[in-house]
């Protein structure tokens, strides 16, 4: 078997799946393997289309900001206490803000799996305006929403998706749906962080 074939979404989910079992442990959620997990959710947006550009730099330039700090702060609880002491937490840039989008942007992923399993039909539009109207919409200005709602209609099929990743419909399925479930475990705790210091998780 060849195991330097190219599945991106194998990789997507095994990065999770790691991740979700440091997180049920009582060992707190160490920045270098959070911020890479993230990183892998990148090549994604290569398989969506030129549409998702601003977003993808978006993205990626919070990730790396992560990524960056992870060499000097081992956790990700560090690195919210640094900012609480700076007195920065909500500040553009901040460690702590690129967090919570970045936390936003992995909650869509797990939205737009749940919505293609749960779909019948080739199309990934209703599926991905679903995710970003719960996840990102509700943060967004009416500029960013009205672009995100055109950039819906450049969308490959989910058969052009599967095909960019290498998956056939059951595979693919699998892989979501491990995703979906440890996603789930490592945004819940990325949350609690956030919200047991009162910060709250909705700006
Ligand atoms: C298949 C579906 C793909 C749809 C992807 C739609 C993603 C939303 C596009 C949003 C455009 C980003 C514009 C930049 C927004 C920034 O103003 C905010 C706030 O940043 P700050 O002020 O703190 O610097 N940034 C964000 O909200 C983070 C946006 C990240 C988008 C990641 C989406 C992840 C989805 C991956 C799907 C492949």
């Amino acid at each position: 078997m060849a195991t330097d074939e190219y599945k991106p979404l194998r990789r997507i989910a095994d990065a999770f799946d790691s991740l979700a079992r440091t997180v049920n442990s009582t060992v707190p959620i160490e920045a270098v393997h959070f911020s890479d997990a993230c990183s892998r959710v990148s090549v994604l947006f290569g398989c969506l289309g030129i549409a998702f550009k601003f977003a993808e730099m978006d993205y990626v330039s919070k990730v790396e900001d992560l990524k960056a700090a992870a060499k000097s702060i081992p956790t990700l609880q560090n690195m919210l206490e640094l900012d609480i002491k700076s007195n920065c937490v909500r500040q553009g840039g901040s460690h702590s803000r690129n967090l919570l989008r970045v936390k936003r942007g992995i909650d869509m992923v797990k939205v737009l799996f749940e919505e293609i399993v749960a779909a019948d039909g080739n199309s990934l539009k209703d599926p991905a305006s679903v995710a970003y109207s719960k996840v990102f919409a509700p943060h967004h200005g009416w500029a960013i929403r009205k672009a995100v709602a055109a950039g819906m209609y450049a969308l490959p099929s989910k058969s052009q998706l599967l095909k960019k990743l290498n998956e056939d419909e059951e595979s693919a399925r699998i892989e979501m749906q491990k995703y979906i479930t440890s996603s789930g475990h490592v945004i819940q705790h990325v949350e609690e962080l956030f919200i047991s210091r009162e910060l709250g998780i909705d700006w």
